[in-house]
Order: C-alpha cells, then structure tokens, then sequence
C-alpha cells in the first residue's frame, strides 16, 4: 500500500552533541558518523517511494535533526506543535516554513501556549491519533490537538505515560493492524485491539521502526525485532541510529512521512 508521498528531514547540526539526553544510552554522539547514518537513512528512504526533502541544518538548535516533534502531517492538514523543551520550542518557527511548501495557510494549525505538544508523542493509526501524556507534551495541548483533528472528522485518545520520552519512543504502528509494543505500553488497554508484537527489554529501543509505504526501517543491531518484522511479512530495511540513540531520537524522530 502506498500511502505517503513525501518525507521531511534536517540534516544534523554539529550542535547536536549538545542536544538533551537522558543519558540512557550513554556517550556523546559523533559528528561525522551521525551524518554518515543520516545519509544511509535517506538513502533507505527513498528506496520507500517518497521524494524526500532534506532541509539545511540548523546550528541554533541542537536537536532540529528530530523533525517528528515540531509538527504533526495528517491527511488532512499539518499541525504545528508547541515543542515542550525549551531549547527546542523554537524549531516550530523552522519546520512551519517546510511545511508551508506542502500545505495551504488554511491546511495549517496551530498548537498555542499553554498548551504543549512534541510530534513523537503522536502516533497515527488511519484517522485515530494516540497521544502520549508527557513530559513534553501536556493535557491542554491533547485538549487543541484533538480540537482540531475534530475539524477534519479525526479523533484521538490520550495515553498517559510513565517511564518513557516520547509516546513513539516504546510503541509504533506498522499499519495492517500490526503493532511493536514495548515496556509499559505491552498492556495497556489503549492497544488491547491490535497484533501487538512484543519487544523485549534488552531490544526496547527498537520499538521504535517506521513503516513506509510497505516497508519497515529498523535500526542495526536487534536481530529479534528484525526477525519478528520480517516474521510479519514486511520487506525491511536496517539503518545504524546509534548517535541519534545517544540523544534518545530514533528512526520515527528523524522524519515527517505524509
Ligand atoms: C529530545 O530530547 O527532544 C531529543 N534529544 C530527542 C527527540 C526524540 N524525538 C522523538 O522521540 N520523537
């Protein structure tokens, strides 16, 4: 099934080894490496049938490489978030100028104080959105989110969470019904519908694989998520994330696919 078209991405900045870390996985990202796997990461993309834009980096913030969590795309409109971390609240300023390529003023919405919303903590299934209640994102910003979704005959649900960053961080969507959860959303009632996959512990970080058009990107080196994709009969694609793991991003976080 083919259903996006188009994927945004910014390349990293060399700031980025001062982007924000939990520190989970440890060390400081390296440079040149993180461009080297952001250009595998493009390159597997546009094997996935999408024209994919990449944008300049952006040295006045450190984390813009995430392009997931200042913006939200759905069929119907693009939303613009109001990214919860301070340094990052900026970047919203950024991808509305991208986005405005792809969507009329009245096809873009707005996120406004107080209310908070990072695009990871968004997980679309068809015209449902689940929305994790975050660190970063907060109950009024689920309240206008919502709001506008209902202008457009979509609905969304809030997921409150409690051990991980980012509601993509521990469970993604890989349409056909087909959901990996990991962690704390493993029983959660939100997903009780779904072919829920699970990942184990020591492989967490690969609950985070995007599906494009048919074909799942998973990142290098979990061979039982690898293997549990494949198991579902999707074609895959692997790219090496560890630098961008190091400030908690993933594969959904490094790209807006609509
Ligand atoms: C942050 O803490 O905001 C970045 N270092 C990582 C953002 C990851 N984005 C995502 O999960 N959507």
């Amino acid at each position: 099934m083919k259903k996006f078209n188009n994927v945004i991405v910014r390349r990293p900045c060399k700031a980025m080894v001062e982007g924000i870390t939990s520190g989970l996985y440890p060390g400081k990202p390296d440079y040149e490496l993180a461009l080297k796997q952001h250009d595998d990461y493009i390159a597997a993309l546009k094997q996935c049938d999408v024209e994919v834009t990449v944008l300049e980096a952006d040295e006045r913030f450190p984390d813009s490489c995430f392009v997931e969590d200042p913006a939200v795309i759905t069929r119907a409109c693009a939303i613009i978030a109001n990214p919860g971390a301070e340094s990052r609240n900026g970047e919203k300023v950024e991808i509305l100028k991208a986005i405005q390529q792809f969507f009329p003023e009245d096809k873009i919405e707005f996120i406004q104080e107080p209310g908070k919303l990072d695009g990871g903590d968004v997980m679309m299934v068809g015209d449902h959105f689940y929305v994790g209640l975050s660190a970063r994102t907060n109950e009024e910003g689920i309240r206008q989110f919502g709001e506008i979704l209902g202008k457009y005959g979509m609905t969304c649900s809030e997921v409150k969470l409690e051990e991980v960053l980012h509601l993509k961080t521990g469970v993604n969507y890989l349409e056909n019904n087909n959901m990996l959860v990991s962690g704390e959303f493993v029983e959660k009632a939100d997903f009780a519908k779904y072919n829920k996959v699970q990942i184990p512990e020591d492989e967490a970080y690969a609950a985070n694989c995007i599906w494009v058009n048919d074909t799942v990107i998973v990142p290098e080196g979990y061979p039982a998520v690898l293997a549990a994709v494949q198991g579902l009969g999707y074609k895959t694609l692997i790219v090496d994330t560890s630098e961008y793991r190091k400030l908690d991003g993933g594969l959904s976080c490094l790209s807006l696919r609509f």
